[in-house]
């Protein structure tokens, strides 16, 4: 399978996370034709965004669209548990973080100029603020997003909230977790397992690959 995106991307990653986990066989790389609005790339995602996976002759976008395939196509190692209710929460807990969280957080990008304008930021951090206040509420942490076992949950938590660190320290907020217990400590114990953990780092190089290329 070809994935096309930058694992810094959270909604890439969220899908190499889910495919790591599965053990399918993935190579990522850039968007073929020079770019996300190339005709080549429109031809296979005409909303010309990553990612983007292309099975065979099979061609999936959307992240939450491609992990929900990645989930029927690979079914020996699920990622949504059986319960009815067990499944229900960690779809919450994935839906506050990788939609609310992460949808708050993509809103800081229109304001990556130096001159910024700090009324219309401080805004957005505080949104974000108030969906990691959710979040926090939802969040199992024990020692997974929704329990004792790696779900759907942790597919879109640990690429959001790996994101945010790396991403709000260019808005002035270092530790943007703030003193959010359990937050801080699913992301402790997160960089400290092998699977998540080297996710994580790999979006760290990868947005450092993407701040040296700004500054070039
Ligand atoms: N809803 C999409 C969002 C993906 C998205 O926004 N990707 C960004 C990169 S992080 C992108 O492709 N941006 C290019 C553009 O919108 O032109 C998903 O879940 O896959």
């Amino acid at each position: 399978m070809d994935l096309f995106g930058s694992i810094f991307s959270p909604y890439c990653a969220r899908v190499a996370l889910a495919a790591r986990f599965k053990g399918a066989k993935f190579n990522l790389g850039p968007a073929p034709g020079g770019g996300y609005k190339s005709p080549e790339f429109l031809k296979l995602n005409p909303l010309g965004k990553v990612p983007t996976l292309k099975d065979g002759k099979t061609v999936v976008y959307e992240s939450g669209v491609i992990v929900e395939y990645l989930e029927a196509k690979f079914k020996k190692k699920p990622l949504v548990p059986k319960n009815a209710k067990a499944a229900a929460q960690a779809r919450m807990i994935a839906a506050v973080v990788g939609e609310y969280v992460q949808g708050a957080l993509g809103k800081l990008f229109v304001h990556m100029a130096p001159n910024r304008d700090k009324v219309a930021v401080d805004a957005v951090l505080a949104e974000i603020n108030k969906f990691l206040d959710i979040a926090e509420q939802v969040i199992v942490a024990k020692p997974y997003a929704a329990g004792a076992k790696f779900t759907i949950a942790d597919v879109y938590a640990v690429p959001t909230l790996g994101f945010a660190s790396l991403f709000m320290p260019l808005f002035g907020v270092d530790r943007p977790l703030g003193n959010r217990k359990k937050l801080g400590r699913y992301m402790a114990k997160a960089k400290k397992d092998k699977l998540m953990g080297t996710l994580l780092k790999d979006m760290k190089v990868s947005f450092q690959a993407w701040q040296k290329s700004k500054a070039a």
